[in-house]
């Protein structure tokens, strides 16, 4: 089977990840962590692409196996499309998910519109730093309140209404057939076919 290393610290992002590959790159995940012990992530700017590469080609340079990477964010159109690329930093790096899921709330306390999205977009990078890219969102509502315990990061307030759930009630297939993260790497698939990756 094809081995992918996972450039993410994420631990909830890397389980996510790890079977989307194997369902739709039929290749296996290393979390980048378990391979490079001294692994400190990245310094992230503003915009997901850039991070997304930035997160790929520090590892990339220094892998035989093809890096992964993905930037993602949940953007809230009431707030300007904040936290955006900022989710991860909401609130400061001691925040934990429950402090921003808690900021998101407070500053929604009166919203009537509520509509949310999640973006992400992933990268695949080889040592030579040869990449393809993938783009991946979907759609749903900020709730009133957290529900569920599952997923990781805002999911308990993400409301899917196609599901009539939130995220984080969701168990994980569920989740992982329909998320930005499964659309951006189902993406990331094809642009492998088009340009013939592992053979490059
Ligand atoms: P790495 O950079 O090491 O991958 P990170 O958590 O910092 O880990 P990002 O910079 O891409 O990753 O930030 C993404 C943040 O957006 C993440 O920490 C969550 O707060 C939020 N997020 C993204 N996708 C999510 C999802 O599927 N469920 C819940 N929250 C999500």
């Amino acid at each position: 089977m094809r081995k992918v290393v996972v450039s993410t610290g994420n631990r909830g992002k890397f389980e996510e990840i790890k079977e989307i590959v194997r369902e739709v790159l039929n290749a296996e995940s290393i979390m980048a962590t378990d391979l490079f012990h001294d692994y400190r992530g990245v310094n992230e700017g503003d915009d997901y692409f850039t991070n997304a590469l930035l997160k790929a080609s520090v590892l990339a340079v220094h892998s035989d196996i093809p890096v992964l990477a993905e930037d993602s964010g949940l953007e809230i159109p009431c707030l300007g499309d904040a936290p955006g690329p900022h989710s991860s930093r909401l609130g400061g790096s001691s925040a934990t998910d429950e402090d921003k899921i808690r900021l998101i709330l407070e500053k929604m306390k009166s919203a009537e519109d509520r509509q949310a999205r999640y973006i992400c977009t992933a990268v695949l990078m080889d040592h030579r730093g040869r990449y393809v890219r993938g783009y991946g969102t979907v759609e749903g509502v900020i709730a009133k309140e957290k529900k569920g315990e599952k997923g990781f990061g805002y999911d308990p307030i993400f409301y899917y209404p196609l599901a009539g759930k939130t995220f984080a009630e969701m168990e994980a297939p569920e989740k992982n057939a329909v998320s930005h993260r499964r659309k951006a790497i189902e993406a990331l698939a094809e642009k492998i076919k088009k340009v013939n990756f592992w053979n490059m």
